[in-house]
């Protein structure tokens, strides 16, 4: 399959891991930086919708966005819709104090691929994990260096990127959308 597709966003820690992920299924991914709004609602699919009904006559398709979110279990899943404002405001050390004292330090990352062709395509991905009690890895971005997933001694942060995307949320949505793309298009 040789494809080329437009990821719209700002992060290029997302870009990073998409690159990796879909150079060897043969789909080149080029990053387009277009701020989009990304409303206040109660869950990250309807944030992506929001996006993409926003972007599709303003840009050419086919297209795809990502929305992501850390949801933690003490904090009855905060920062989920509003982490891109709190990792902006708060950062990991103001996550790590909220959570000071707190013994549930259970946590999910869900993310919300959202893919534009004439029609909407939404893929979704989950990865279980704790929050740890400082900061650990250089890689990644974002929560990354506190949040270590389920069944492994390593955060996100202190991954290859290979390492991250066969078990991050993003890796799991990817996953279904390449086999969606190579049933349906390629
Ligand atoms: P966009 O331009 O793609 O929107 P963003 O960084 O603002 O980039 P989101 O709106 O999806 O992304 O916000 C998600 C927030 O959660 C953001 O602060 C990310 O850093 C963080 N996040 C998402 N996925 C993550 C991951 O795999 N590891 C660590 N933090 C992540």
């Amino acid at each position: 399959m040789k494809m080329k597709m437009i990821f719209v966003t700002s992060n290029s820690g997302k870009v990073e891991e998409a690159k990796k992920y879909f150079f060897p299924l043969g789909v080149q991914v080029v990053q387009k930086k277009i701020e989009y709004p990304e409303i206040q609602a109660n869950t990250l699919e309807e944030v992506a919708e929001f996006g993409i009904n926003w972007l599709k006559d303003r840009i050419e398709s086919p297209f795809f966005l990502d929305d992501s979110g850390l949801f933690i279990d003490a904090l009855k899943g905060f920062p989920g819709v509003y982490s891109a404002y709190v990792y902006k405001t708060l950062g990991n050390d103001g996550i790590l104090k909220l959570l000071k004292g707190v013994e549930n330090r259970k946590a999910h990352f869900k993310s919300v691929v959202a893919y534009y062709d004439g029609e909407l395509h939404i893929f979704t991905g989950k990865t279980r994990g704790k929050i740890l009690h400082e900061k650990r890895g250089t890689g990644g971005f974002g929560f990354d260096p506190i949040f270590q997933p389920k069944g492994f001694n390593k955060t996100f942060a202190e991954m290859t990127t290979e390492e991250k995307n066969r078990i991050s949320h993003r890796g799991k949505a990817f996953k279904v959308f390449s086999e969606w793309l190579k049933e349906n298009l390629i």
